[in-house]
């Protein structure tokens, strides 16, 4: 065989299914490695940054890598923006960037470009295979890296002559490490503080955002008394009967800081210590007040969930405590706002949801009042870089096809990487759409509010409204595959929502906000 089938017989053998792909030249023996290999589901994307997005939504739900195939260096550019998104997820996820064959290299051909520079930024591991006949265990390390405890980007860079070249055959598959056990002393360290009788927090990130980690959390807070606050942007956050409803630290940093300033002991789980999103003149990066001691009980890296189970023994916490029981806020009526269309969504999302919030702006009600909503899962935007709702809604229906996916999607945002819709239809994936449509870039506005610009000048108000033209997204969405309806008011929008979420495959709702 050559050694693009020895690299996918060694990812199928290594538990991979799918790849996103997005290929070129350089990755035709790749391609033709996929019909000959069974195993692995190939989709499309139409842009880089679908494929990258999707590869992150897909780990998240799933905690399996999945390949991505990218056209050497312009190709995988187009991917880095939902790269760094998954690298602040912890995403597992596996790049195979096709590249010229060795010795063309040095002609310099037109789409020749430094990839390893390229790659270096958002991945934890990066290789450039040699020869094809170490491509197959190329490929089982590159698995194994991205597995790595949290999980992370690993980019294996592959020559194409490595990918024609005759190997003997795949290789094994490598295991990858396991967690790390969190000292004990750690553990005695937190429960001191939290026991001390003063204010404390477990702030949670990462793995503690898991069911087994929030149960756990949930009875050291029973036992202490401690606040459960986790940190803003959450790459799975898994809520629902039995588990602790549980504060998000707000977004702006004063918020974020008045929060922290009476907390005299935050005790860190999965979660590094806060710092602001942005630096703004006279406020610090740290959101915590130097009267606030924190605490490190488990890096994501680590057995975060071990961890705090041992807290929740060393605190002696009972065994279990009161849940939360699931409870529907109200139906909205009326004029259409960001908080109608949070509250219609909370109200009427199912069972089993999976919420894929870009919603920006517009997403901000919809989190406190989905907080009692029967069982879903929420995932967020980690690494700032917009873009990342549809991909990632993608990615979370290709690993979940029998789970409802609600992608709440500002309509800034959902214009980065809409190639998305298209993906959608043709895998027939069951994505209900919420495009918040406030025909702004929302959030500049208050940023340029907050830098003290109270009239923004022609060029200021340009480079911040989406209204002229205003974007037709169910034109938009038709003309991908994706059928889609407008809703002007709540009752509008609940109509719609219900026909969509009765309905299987992919929907789009424009909800014109008031
Ligand atoms: C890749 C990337 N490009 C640009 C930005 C800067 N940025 C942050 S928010 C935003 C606009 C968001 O608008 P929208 O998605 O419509 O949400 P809204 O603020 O209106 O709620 C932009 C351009 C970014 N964060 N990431």
């Amino acid at each position: 065989m050559n050694g693009a089938e020895g690299l996918i017989r060694t990812a199928v053998a290594s538990g991979v299914e799918l790849c996103l792909a997005n290929p070129g030249t350089t990755e035709m023996q790749l391609v033709a490695a996929l019909d000959a290999v069974p195993g692995i589901r190939a989709v499309l994307g139409l842009f880089e940054g679908v494929c990258t997005g999707a590869a992150d939504g897909y780990a998240r739900m799933n905690g399996r890598p999945a390949l991505t195939l990218l056209h050497l260096g312009p190709g995988f550019a187009n991917g880095i923006a939902n790269l760094h998104n998954a690298r602040r997820a912890h995403s597992p996820v596996v790049n195979l960037i096709g590249d010229h064959a060795t010795w063309h290299l040095a002609a310099d051909a037109p789409l020749t470009s430094d990839i390893a520079s390229l790659a270096a930024p958002v991945s934890g591991w990066v290789r450039k295979c040699a020869t094809a006949a170490s491509l197959p265990a190329d490929g089982a390390d590159a698995i194994a890296a991205a597995l790595d405890p949290p999980g992370q980007v690993a980019t294996l860079i592959v020559p194409q002559d490595c990918a024609w070249d005759r190997v003997a055959g795949p290789a094994a598959p490598v295991k990858p490490r396991a967690r790390d056990t969190v000292p004990d002393a750690r553990v005695e360290a937190a429960a001191a503080a939290l026991e001390d009788g003063s204010a404390g927090a477990l702030f949670l990130g990462g793995s503690a955002l898991r069911a087994p980690a929030l149960r756990a959390a949930a009875r050291v807070a029973a036992a202490t008394g401690c606040a459960l606050i986790h940190e803003t942007f959450a790459a799975r956050l898994e809520r629902g009967p039995g588990l602790p409803v549980v504060e998000k630290l707000p977004y702006f940093p004063e918020q974020a800081a008045d929060r922290l300033s009476p907390i005299v002991h935050l005790v860190l789980a999965g979660a590094r210590e806060p710092v602001a999103f942005f630096g703004y003149p006279d406020h610090p990066s740290r959101l915590a007040s130097g009267a606030t001691h924190v605490h490190a009980l488990a890096d994501d890296a680590e057995d975060v969930a071990g961890a705090l189970e041992a807290l929740a023994q060393r605190v002696r916490a009972p065994a279990r405590v009161a849940s939360s029981t699931p409870e529907r806020v109200g139906l909205p009526a009326g004029p259409l706002t960001a908080g109608a269309l949070g509250q219609a969504i909370a109200a009427l999302q199912p069972e089993g949801a999976i919420v894929v919030d870009e919603g920006a702006t517009s997403g901000l009600a919809y989190f406190a009042l989905s907080a009692r909503a029967p069982a879903h899962d929420y995932l967020a935007l980690t690494g700032g870089a917009i873009g990342q709702g549809l991909p990632t809604a993608v990615g979370a229906a290709l690993a979940c096809p029998d789970r409802k996916v609600i992608a709440f999607q500002a309509d800034g945002s959902g214009m980065y990487t809409l190639q998305s819709l298209w993906t959608c239809a043709r895998e027939a994936l069951d994505v209900v759409v919420v495009v918040a449509a406030n025909r702004a870039y929302r959030i500049l506005q208050v940023e340029l509010a907050r830098a003290g610009i109270a009239e923004p000048g022609a060029q200021a108000r340009a480079l911040t409204d989406l209204s002229h033209p205003a974007l037709d997204w169910v034109s938009l969405a038709r003309g991908m595959g994706v059928p889609g309806s407008r809703a002007e008011t709540a009752e509008d929008f609940l109509a719609a929502f219900r026909r969509a979420l009765a309905e299987s495959g992919p929907r789009l709702i424009e909800a014109v906000l008031a």
